[in-house]
């Protein structure tokens, strides 16, 4: 265990750093450049909720943090997939995104993939009737202007890290998790992200209730994520979404959640407030740290807290 005196010190070399400087110049750009390019796509820009009475479950491996307020119980977000269906109800709002901060309280033994932080931020965007190809399409077209303004805008700090960025051909490839657990086994992700020399798309698997299943093709999901090459795994998860009531509550119970803490949720799907959607969301760090080539995402990140840690100072 280090004392603190040396912890500080530990933080002030990192701080001190040309690394973590060059990761912060290009994570900058790219909160400049995503913000610019969907603004310059008619998206309008929320403000982010960071405490709600409901957020995203999550059913993997986080344990919820909330906090209690004047006798009601209050969630940090994980992440505003909720409330960006909700607020698709306002005229002003048929495509929107957030640059959303997300607390998440991971099973310590994420910190090995180098990507789990407990607090990040993700750049989450949501298209009011638009279909899992419109989202596919966008993101394309995002990535490929983020990389290319990242390697013009920071190309002292990327040479000095020895990192060559690619920008993407689009469309990305497309494959899905059923053929990649038969390909790669239970690693396909580490594996499937270690075999591409450009990003990808992973669809169709079962995620969370709000995901839409395929009506045509029950068993199916109408979701995509990106993956990152080089190993670097997931950069970006979406879908289309169920607005339903019924499906709704037929995939909370599928999925065995406690409908009670969702009923004004419920109550808006069933007057119909919820439109059919499309949207996604990635993580800033996580794609500062791919665009950088770092091992670990704390590296990133002046104050990063990493599953399964008790050591913060600030
Ligand atoms: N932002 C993601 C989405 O739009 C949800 C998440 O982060 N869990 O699907």
């Amino acid at each position: 265990m280090k004392s603190v005196r040396e912890m500080v010190a530990l933080q002030a070399s990192k701080l001190g750093g040309a690394r973590l400087a060059a990761a912060l110049k290009v994570q900058s750009v790219v909160l400049r450049e995503a913000a610019a390019f969907l603004h310059g796509r008619g998206f309008i820009q929320l403000l982010p909720v960071m405490v709600s009475p409901i957020t995203d479950p999550l059913n993997h491996g986080v344990a919820d943090a909330g906090i209690d307020y004047c006798g009601s119980r209050l969630q940090l977000t994980k992440s505003m997939i909720l409330h960006k269906q909700l607020a698709l109800a306002s005229p002003a709002a048929s495509k929107i995104f957030i640059i959303s901060p997300n607390v998440r309280l991971e099973i310590p033994e994420r910190a090995s993939t180098g990507r789990h932080l407990l607090e990040f931020t993700q750049i989450d965007f949501e298209m009011r009737r638009a279909s899992a190809g419109d989202a596919m399409r966008l993101t394309e077209e995002l990535f490929r202007h983020l990389f290319s303004s990242a390697k013009a805008a920071c190309a002292a700090e990327l040479a000095e890290l020895g990192r060559e960025v690619k920008v993407p051909c689009k469309p990305f490839a497309v494959r899905t998790t059923g053929g990649l657990k038969a390909e790669f086994g239970d690693s396909w992700e580490a594996d499937f992200s270690a075999s591409l020399s450009e990003p990808a798309w992973v669809l169709d698997h079962e995620r969370e209730f709000y995901d839409r299943e395929d009506p045509a093709a029950p068993g199916h999901y109408l979701n995509y994520d990106a993956v990152y090459p080089g190993g670097f795994g997931e950069a970006l998860s979406g879908g289309e979404r169920e607005f339903e009531h019924a499906r709704i509550v037929g995939r909370m119970r599928r999925n065995k959640m406690d409908l009670r803490p969702y009923s004004a949720y419920l109550e808006a799907a069933r007057i119909g407030m919820l439109s059919p959607s499309a949207g996604a969301g990635f993580g800033v760090e996580r794609m500062a740290r791919f665009l950088c080539g770092f091992e670990r995402i704390e590296d990133v990140s002046p104050f990063a807290k990493s599953p399964g840690s008790d050591g913060f100072l600030f």
